[in-house]
């Protein structure tokens, strides 16, 4: 068949579909006109009167229902196919699956970075491929970095901050401006010295045994990232741990998590390090050891 022939028979079964009661002619027109054929206008999965609409057909308790997926972002409610996920839910996930791939694979913004004042060294994951396949690498710091750090960074000071884009750059871009200055004053308040901030990137949690290997401060602070959930990517945490050593652990550090504006309030979270920070210098240890002493 000449290639003529099959651009008619192509263009009248586009004409047709586009005639027909519901097809969104408009949308199905504009891009048959960019040559890619009928467009199919589903609703906005991610709208957010879409999310919370049940996909149970007929619930006992329709108002209840509707209450309920009010109260969270967890995926309840979303009813089924037969055995299968609807198709809103399945496009629903498959977007905040796109919105968490994204986070992952964003670079915090540079300008971001110099407002704060912040130098920027890496951990020895060298890229976020290996970043994702090699979490040891990400909790050590390069050579070169630890030369920039020795070079750059005030030694021994009450407390050293820095920052990570750990799982999330979107994390830090949510955050780290409205986190850092009450930081900053509630450790002045406190009257306690605070080191060069820096941030590393393909960074890890691990790396604050490192960095206090170089600072030798009396806490170490990490602003980094979280492992973003379906649908969330803007959740920060700071982790920190009281004189970090090169076998110090989760064990030794401790954490405020799920800092963002719909959790953890970002300026409530600075003053809740601030508090944190506090009572590691009073009681001279961090995480564990820290819930045995201190009974507040
Ligand atoms: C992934 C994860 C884990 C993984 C970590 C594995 C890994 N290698 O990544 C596993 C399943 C092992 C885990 C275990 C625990 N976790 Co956890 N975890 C998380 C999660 C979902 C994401 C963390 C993240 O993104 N970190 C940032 C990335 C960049 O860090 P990373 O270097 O890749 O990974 C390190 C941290 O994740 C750290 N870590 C993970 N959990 C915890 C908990 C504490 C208290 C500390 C100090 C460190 C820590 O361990 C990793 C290795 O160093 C958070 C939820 C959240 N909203 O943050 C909860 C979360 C941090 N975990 C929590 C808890 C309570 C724990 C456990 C104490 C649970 C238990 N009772 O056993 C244990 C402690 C484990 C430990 N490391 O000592 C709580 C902390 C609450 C708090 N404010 O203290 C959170 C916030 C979950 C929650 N909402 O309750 N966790």
């Amino acid at each position: 068949m000449q290639e003529a022939e099959i651009q008619a028979i192509v263009q009248a079964v586009l004409a047709e579909i586009t005639k027909r009661p519901g097809a969104n002619g408009g949308a199905a027109q504009a891009a048959t006109a960019r040559g890619n054929g009928p467009a199919v206008d589903l609703p906005d999965p991610t709208d957010e009167a879409a999310r919370r609409t049940p996909g149970v057909v007929n619930p006992i308790d329709p108002d209840g229902l509707r209450a309920l997926m009010a109260t969270t972002p967890t995926r309840i409610g979303v009813g089924r196919a037969g055995p299968r996920p609807r198709t809103r839910a399945l496009l629903l996930f498959q977007a905040d699956h796109g919105v968490t791939q994204d986070a992952l694979f964003h670079e915090v913004n540079p300008r971001l970075l110099e407002e704060q004042g912040l130098f920027v060294v890496e951990s020895q994951a060298h890229d976020r491929q290996e970043y994702l396949k090699r979490p040891d690498l990400g909790r050590k710091l390069t050579e070169e970095a630890k030369r920039v750090l020795g070079e750059r960074c005030v030694k021994k000071p009450d407390v050293q901050v820095f920052v990570g884009d750990g799982l999330s750059g979107a994390a830090i871009e949510h955050n780290l401006a409205k986190v850092m200055p009450v930081l900053k004053q509630g450790l002045q308040a406190a009257g306690l010295t605070m080191g060069t901030p820096f941030f590393v990137k393909n960074a890890r949690v691990g790396l604050l045994n490192d960095v206090n290997s170089i600072v030798d401060a009396k806490v170490c602070v990490l602003l980094i990232g979280e492992r973003p959930g379906l649908a969330r990517a803007e959740s920060m945490s700071i982790y920190m741990g009281f004189r970090p050593k090169p076998d110090s652990t989760d064990a030794n550090r401790d954490v405020v998590c799920n800092i963002y504006e719909g959790g953890l309030n970002p300026l409530e979270a600075g003053a809740l390090a601030v508090q944190m920070i506090q009572k590691m210098i009073k009681y001279s240890t961090s995480g564990v050891d820290l819930k045995l002493v201190d009974k507040t």
